[in-house]
């Protein structure tokens, strides 16, 4: 179905900022029932720019899950097994949350807003009606709803500046996964050290349509000495940095463990939440597949839409889930499942590409390289 017209229906939604984006986007995305941008000047010099200026990501599609009342927490606590005794309000936190049987239904960012009040930034599956499930059957007094916020994130090492020039120099002293209450003229914003993206960065929680439009132009403006472009996740740098995105790299049929997301379930503390008792036996048994980064030799993959085989001597010991060439690592990288028995450091596995066998090694740690620490 490449290159065919998707047809914007009502239940395909645009964002505050699909005008502003419009003319530059050369490929989109369904997510959240909402489109996203995939591509702007072509994926590999999108990648080098993120890297080395600074970029404006409409990711509306990050939608917030809003849970208040009396009962939030104690839902919030069902809801996913990392602990959240250290959470305060001003701290984002990246929870995994799964069903009964441990398989993940979404790796939601969550900030707490107040006592009783959250957002989960979701990524892309039906979250409100598990979370409203939830709710109904528990008998929690908690509102559930999707509020009208749309996410903005500014990302790369020139991100920090073009933040300072807006909202002051106090955006300096923001740590890495904390937000604040800034002031944009006359409105309030949330803004966080966030982003999906290794090349450091800030997420705006643009809250309805007044001042959207208005704050991509401030950004665009104050950002031309830096270079500031419209962008958007750029897959290249995503999979080097070993980034997950549910729905691709992991589904339903995953555990948090699978998915090398171990260290945010706190299972032996939480023994109620909702797939406590299914993680905590995955938790002494260990995995039997895991996430890993892969280095696939021989001439640029076409782009992986789908999944391909990783096999050794003809058996099929998992799959590669994501993959792209790499410009500056000068091979193709990728994320896939394998068996935890062939998942060490530089084993040597097959991929099959279409009928293509090709060698590739496994990583246990993304492709980093030097980052160019924010200006
Ligand atoms: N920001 C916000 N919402 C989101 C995303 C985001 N919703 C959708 C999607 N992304 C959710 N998934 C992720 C996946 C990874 C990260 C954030 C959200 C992430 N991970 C860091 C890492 O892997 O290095 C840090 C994790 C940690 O140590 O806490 O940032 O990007 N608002």
């Amino acid at each position: 179905m490449q290159g065919k017209v998707l047809t914007l229906t009502k239940r395909i939604r645009t964002t505050p900022f699909s005008p502003r984006i419009e003319k530059y986007v050369n490929g989109v995305t369904v997510y959240n029932h909402m489109i996203l941008p995939t591509v702007f000047n072509g994926l590999e010099e999108d990648c080098r720019h993120l890297k080395t200026d600074v970029q404006l990501w409409d990711v509306s599609v990050q939608r917030q899950v809003e849970i208040s009342g009396k009962d939030a927490r104690k839902l919030l606590e069902k809801l996913t097994p990392r602990s959240l005794e250290n959470l305060t309000s001003e701290k984002c936190l990246y929870i995994p949350m799964v069903n009964k049987l441990g398989g993940m239904i979404n790796d939601p960012v969550l900030l707490k807003l107040d006592e009783n009040r959250y957002w989960i930034s979701i990524a892309d599956s039906g979250v409100l009606l598990w979370v409203s499930g939830v709710a109904s059957g528990l008998s929690l007094d908690v509102s559930v709803f999707e509020p009208d916020v749309f996410p903005l994130a500014i990302q790369g090492p020139k991100s920090r500046k073009l933040m300072e020039k807006i909202f002051g120099s106090e955006i300096r002293s923001l740590k890495y996964f904390d937000f604040k209450k800034f002031n944009f003229g006359s409105h309030k914003v949330n803004i966080a050290r966030t982003g999906w993206s290794k090349q450091g960065g800030f997420e705006i929680y643009v809250e309805g349509y007044d001042y959207a439009l208005n704050l991509w132009d401030e950004l665009m403006l104050n950002g031309r000495d830096l270079n500031v472009r419209p962008g958007c996740p750029n897959q290249i740098e995503r999979i080097e940095s070993g980034l997950l995105s549910y729905g691709s790299d992991m589904t339903i049929d995953n555990t948090p463990y699978e998915c090398g997301l171990g260290r945010f379930c706190n299972t032996n503390l939480k023994e109620s939440c909702i797939g406590a008792a299914a993680l905590k036996e995955e938790s002494l048994r260990g995995p039997k597949k895991i996430i890993r980064s892969f280095d696939i030799k021989g001439p640029r993959i076409p782009f992986c839409t789908n999944s391909w085989p990783i096999t050794l001597n003809g058996n099929k010991i998992g799959k590669i889930t994501s993959g792209v060439f790499s410009p500056d690592f000068d091979t193709n990288v990728a994320l896939g499942m394998i068996d935890v028995n062939f998942s060490t450091q530089g084993t040597e596995v097959k991929i099959e590409i279409d009928g293509d066998i090709r060698t590739a090694f496994v990583s246990e740690k993304p492709f980093t390289t030097k980052l160019t620490p924010f200006v």
